[in-house]
């Protein structure tokens, strides 16, 4: 019979069970012909095994880089240039601390606790965004991360607001709101910079485009024909648009917003292709993009560190919520 509990799954998510009853045969001819007719699956519903571990996958991953995305940024709140920008970092990297709780409640109804997931992030057994494994080096970043980083989040994750699963597509209807916000105090803070900075505050808006470019396009994921888990997340509708796809959308808006800045990406293959009426654009390091995913990027020690430490000194809070709740929870009783 079809279960939800994790201890009875296959160690290979991408190995299909070898034999199946007709009852589960039958269950999903219905699940296929749902996702063919483009209905929502919810969590009660039937699914088969390889969906709902492709989904816990792909939403744990999510939930884990927008909670260790509020990192880099955090580093920054301190620093911030004025009571204005201060207010606008706190509340963004706030926003992210939110998208990270929807995404882990969206993942929980797939079967998988909360303590599980955030176990194998801090075990280095659970993958998060390669982008957070990049140093924050100066204010500039920050604008950089809002405009480049969020962009290509939202261009990424628009399309999941359409995805069968439909707990991950409403938590994404409200996180894209909240990203386009993020994507717009960027590009504000780096235009403030360009056109009313000195040289010296230009110059680092362009130091830091050099540095976040490329990592950024790496964001949407390898290669099509690279790509071992697309074809399976597309005929499932998890995923509408391929990696290469989207990054090439994100290419073509930004060169726009670029020259409105005033900033040079840094590529000199980067042009215009009228036959294909898209951008072509340089070789992307794809060996740099597998060293960082495979735990070896610039800053994936420290930032794991930063996690485990958080949840240690955190671990007082927790208790204290838990007595309380008890507590309350005792008294309803008696009352
Ligand atoms: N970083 O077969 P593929 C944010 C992995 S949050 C690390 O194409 P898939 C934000 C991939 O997981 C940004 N790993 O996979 C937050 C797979 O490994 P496994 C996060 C990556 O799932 C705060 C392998 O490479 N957004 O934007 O079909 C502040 C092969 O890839 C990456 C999401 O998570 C990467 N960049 O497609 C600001 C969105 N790329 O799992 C901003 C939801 C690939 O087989 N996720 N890998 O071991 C997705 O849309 C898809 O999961 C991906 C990958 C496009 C990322």
């Amino acid at each position: 019979m079809y279960t939800q509990a994790m201890d009875s799954q296959p160690k290979d998510e991408r190995e299909p069970k070898a034999v199946r009853s007709l009852q589960e045969v039958e269950l999903e001819r219905r699940f296929d012909a749902k996702i063919d007719a483009g209905e929502f699956i919810e969590a009660k519903d039937w699914m088969p095994e390889h969906y709902r571990k492709t989904l816990l996958r792909q939403i744990s991953q999510h939930a884990h880089s927008e909670i260790v995305g509020m990192l880099p940024e955090g580093n920054w709140i301190t620093r911030a240039p004025t009571l204005k920008r201060k207010a606008i970092l706190l509340a963004k990297v706030q926003d992210e601390g939110g998208h990270g709780l929807y995404l882990y409640a969206a993942a929980e109804t797939l079967g998988t606790s909360r303590d599980e997931m955030i176990d194998a992030l801090h075990a280095g057994k659970a993958k998060y965004s390669s982008i957070f494994n990049y140093p924050t080096l100066t204010w500039a970043d920050i604008g950089t991360i809002g405009w480049l980083v969020d962009g290509a989040a939202i261009m990424n994750q628009v399309p999941i607001c359409r995805c069968s699963y439909a707990p991950y597509a409403r938590a994404m209807i409200r996180i894209c709101r909240e990203e386009s916000f993020h994507q717009r105090q960027g590009f504000d803070s780096l235009l403030t910079m360009m056109r009313e900075g000195t040289p010296e505050q230009r110059a680092m808006v362009q130091d830091a485009v050099n540095r976040w470019w490329w990592p950024s396009i790496m964001m949407f994921g390898p290669p099509d024909d690279q790509s071992p888990n697309s074809a399976q997340g597309m005929r499932w509708g998890i995923k509408r648009v391929s990696n290469d796809t989207l990054r090439q959308r994100f290419v073509d808006a930004t060169v726009e917003q670029a020259k409105v800045l005033g900033v040079t990406l840094p590529d000199p293959d980067l042009k215009w292709n009228a036959e294909r009426g898209a951008h072509d654009f340089g070789t992307i390091d794809w060996a740099e993009f597998k060293r960082v995913i495979a735990g070896d990027g610039p800053c994936n020690r420290e930032r794991l560190a930063a996690r485990r430490k958080a949840w240690n000194e955190g671990a007082w809070v927790r208790e204290a919520a838990l007595a309380h709740a008890r507590k309350l929870a005792t008294r309803q009783e008696a009352a």
